[in-house]
């Protein structure tokens, strides 16, 4: 999903459509990840702080769920970033002398960089297999001893709807051997007023995100998106639980790419789909852990009830 083609190929049908649209995806060149973690730092983009929050206050009970004391790990994140959350749960593990090696996966150099350096300096000891490439496609070796914990934190899955979110944990299923884990951290419904906030800050940093889409397109793909001529727009909906993200048109306008050597018309006010941020309940969690394929194991939440921890078991094929 990373080449130049397939960029191509998905940009040339996303804004073609009658609907354009484009995979949120595509959000993570290295300048995405630096805004995305500037998101992550704002004070209404709860969901970083409350799942870190139970990454270091219920790492000993998440141990316990996983079975850590008899069995060495390999912890997989899928998507890592620059692994702050994931650092204060290695030390939590590493203190409790849970034998385990930390396999970061991310799109992002500049991202895993970071993380290095972190675990560098604060937890020089863990053992630490980072890997750059991306989780669609790629997986690390496999250890035969060790029971294998996938991570896929920060309510990454949200961005896909059902379909591909099953799709995802099927696939990330077949990766798993019988009693692997996989630790998912979803956002949960609540108050559409602090949803909304979290993905229409007053500062422009989730705006400054979105259209960092368009300068990455006119970089890779040699198109020329005036970016003041867009305007990002967010929008939660408590009838589908799920935050859509759109570029706006500000102006009646054509762009166009020397790589696909097209042009693409907008009209004023015409949107373009960038993405989708789903919001989960006890119920659709559970759905989705039958629907893929797995068995819920746990579900860890805050006391406020806005985001889970769920911890699920890959059974045997015959169960
Ligand atoms: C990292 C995909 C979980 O959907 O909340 C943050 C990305 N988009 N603000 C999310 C995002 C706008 C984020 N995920």
């Amino acid at each position: 999903m990373t080449d130049e083609q397939t960029l191509a190929e998905h940009v040339l049908q996303g804004l073609s459509a009658p609907q354009k649209a484009l995979s949120s995806a595509w959000f993570y060149d290295d300048e995405g990840s630096r805004i995305f973690q500037r998101i992550m730092a704002l004070p209404q983009y709860y969901l970083t702080r409350v799942e870190h929050d139970l990454l270091r206050e219920r790492a000993v009970e998440l141990a316990r769920w996983i079975d850590a004391d008899d069995h060495p790990l390999d912890l997989i994140e899928l998507g890592s970033g620059d692994g702050e959350k994931t650092l204060t749960l290695c030390q939590t593990f590493h203190d409790h002398d849970v034998d385990c090696i930390y396999r970061p996966m991310d799109v992002s150099a500049h991202a895993l960089a970071e993380l290095s350096q972190r675990f560098e300096r604060h937890l020089p000891r863990m053992a630490l297999e980072p890997m750059l490439a991306d989780y669609f496609e790629h997986w690390p070796a496999i250890s035969p001893q060790r029971r294998q914990v996938a991570m896929l934190l920060g309510s990454n899955l949200g961005n896909f709807d059902e379909g591909g979110a099953v799709a995802l944990l099927q696939r990330i299923r077949a990766r798993l051997r019988e009693d692997d884990v996989l630790l998912l951290g979803l956002d949960l419904v609540k108050d559409p007023h602090i949803i909304q906030g979290a993905y229409d800050d007053a500062q422009g940093v989730t705006a400054e995100f979105n259209l960092n889409l368009l300068r990455r397109l006119n970089r890779e793909l040699g198109m020329n998106f005036d970016l003041n001529a867009f305007s990002h727009f967010a929008s939660y909906c408590p009838l589908q639980g799920v935050v859509r993200s759109f570029l706006v048109s500000g102006a009646e306008q054509v762009v166009s790419s020397t790589v696909l050597d097209r042009e693409f018309n907008f009209a004023v006010g015409e949107t373009l789909y960038t993405e989708q941020s789903q919001k989960y309940t006890a119920q659709s969690i559970e759905r989705l852990a039958r629907l893929g394929g797995f068995q819920e194991i746990q579900v860890l939440t805050d006391k406020r009830h806005w985001y889970a921890l769920a911890v699920w078991r890959r059974p045997a094929d015959a169960d």
